[in-house]
């Protein structure tokens, strides 16, 4: 049924009905009833059961080999540094992926670290960016998680000191001023001087900091959270604002790889659906956006930002069931996507109310096995790029699964989150920051070496 709505959509929006299908449209799939030829230049290509989608015959998916490619950076603000003592060498060299491992420049990459969606969101100055960073190179990473993104409005852009993309009257205008990208810049700049490299989630499926539901109220006053994946005008909005943030950095190797959206789900905060959202509307909105950027930005790794769910009706734990229109995430079926690189998981055994052992540490240690085992049948690579508990002991319960990781082989993982003790006080704390002086801490850097040895 969706489907067939967003091809009607499609040929609305001005293709002939009888032409072939256009580039990184559907050719196939179980239900699908539509045109299978595709255009010139294109090839039909199978996602999965439901999917088929029409490809460039020389995919864009395909990375430049890293020595051919220049390590200059985006703009020249980006450029300007460097003050600090950074101890680790710059990031140069694009980072790829070969089977199941990440590379740079013909070895692997480790891909550990924390998330710290805080460091481009308040103006903090150069001085406390590195030593929140400095905290997270001190920990052993090498890679950082953040936000690309926060949308504000008339009613709420008093709120906040930085904003990427403001919105009124149904249009989004990015703000290029220093309290928008060049502050994005000094983020980009401070992390290069470290040695560090980003995860740049592009939008959110929560309400913090703008997100989908935005985009949806203001081009269609509507409060469907999934039209953000299906409606034409919608989908256009978010490709402009991706080309105008990407395209800033299509050649800062400092970027480890875009994602799509933080936690995406058909139903959204209001918990409001059009109850058209399944399993395959949101698979097919990872190819054509993954595809996009890959159009616009050949150099970078492309990611979802998914909590991972599994596809397996009548599995007695929730986040493996299908639960048909709220969640609409099937992990197997979007690492198959040809323009997504490597697979994303996050792991809450509490909130999501996987319990059963007091420490929720068993449940925790099949979700990494499971995703490993889906990483290798994939030949891709999968990290764990955010996960916590709370209740449990964290020491002890994190060492466990610091363990798994290294056993099952999976490519990497970032902790939620980062902490720091700057001149204006702590980075924010939801329970789950982890400060240098915590007794979590040690273990971070205890893993991060061993991941690095492990390769
Ligand atoms: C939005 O629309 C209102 C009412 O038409 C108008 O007063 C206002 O100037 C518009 N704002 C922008 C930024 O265009
Ligand atoms: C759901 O899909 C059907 C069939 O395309 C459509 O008629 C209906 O309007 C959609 N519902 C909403 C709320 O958009
Ligand atoms: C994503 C978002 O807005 N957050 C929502 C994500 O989806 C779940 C499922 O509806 C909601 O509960 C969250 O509020």
């Amino acid at each position: 049924m969706l489907r067939a709505s967003l091809l009607a959509a499609i040929c609305a929006a001005g293709l002939p009905a009888w032409a072939a299908v256009p580039m990184w449209g559907q050719c196939g799939g179980m239900t699908y009833t539509g045109d299978t030829v595709c255009a010139t230049g294109t090839t039909c290509v199978y996602l999965n059961e439901w999917f088929s989608q029409c490809i460039l015959d020389a995919p864009t998916s395909t990375l430049p080999s890293t020595s051919s490619r220049p390590t200059s950076v985006a703009s020249s603000s980006v450029a300007a540094s460097s003050t600090a003592s950074a101890s680790s060498p710059s990031s140069t060299g694009f980072v790829t992926v070969s089977g199941q491992k990440f590379m740079l420049d013909g070895e692997e990459f480790t891909v550990v670290g924390e998330n710290a969606y805080w460091i481009g969101l308040f103006d903090y100055g150069v001085a406390d960016v590195d030593k929140a960073y400095q905290d997270i190179v001190n920990a052993g990473s090498t890679v950082v998680r953040t936000l690309g993104f926060n949308d504000v409005t008339p009613a709420d852009i008093a709120e906040y000191p930085v904003y990427y993309q403001s919105w009124s009257n149904g249009t989004g205008t990015i703000n290029l001023g220093p309290n928008g990208l060049q502050n994005f810049d000094q983020v980009v700049a401070r992390a290069k001087a470290h040695g560090l490299r980003l995860l740049v989630t592009l939008t959110n499926n929560w309400s913090d900091y703008g997100g989908m539901d935005v985009y949806v109220q203001q081009i269609l006053g509507s409060t469907y959270h999934d039209l953000f994946y299906t409606d034409p005008q919608v989908i256009a909005a978010f490709k402009k604002y991706i080309n105008g943030f990407v395209s800033r950095y299509v050649d800062e190797p400092t970027i480890l790889a875009w994602e799509l959206a933080n936690e995406p789900r058909c139903a959204g905060s209001t918990g409001v659906t059009t109850g058209n959202c399944t399993n395959p509307t949101i698979t097919q909105w990872i190819a054509e956006i993954s595809a996009y950027i890959k159009s616009i930005d050949p150099n970078h790794l492309v990611g979802v930002g998914d909590e991972g769910f599994i596809n397996d009706p009548g599995n007695p734990s929730y986040p493996y069931q299908y639960v048909e229109g709220t969640l609409g995430i099937d992990f197997e079926a979007n690492l198959q996507i040809p323009t997504i690189d490597f697979g994303t998981f996050h792991m809450y055994p509490e909130s999501w109310g996987q319990t059963n052992d007091p420490s929720a540490v068993g449940w925790g240690n099949q979700w990494i096995t499971d995703h490993a085992a889906m990483g290798r049948s994939a030949g891709k690579p999968v990290i764990m790029e955010e996960f916590g508990v709370t209740i449990a002991d964290q020491a002890l319960t994190y060492a466990e699964w610091y363990d798994t990781v290294i056993s099952t082989g999976l490519a990497g993982d970032l902790i939620w989150q980062a902490g720091s003790h700057l001149s204006g006080g702590d980075t924010p704390n939801d329970g789950y920051a982890e400060y240098p002086d915590g007794d979590v801490y040690p273990i971070i850097q205890q893993h991060a070496a061993a991941l690095k040895a492990r390769g």
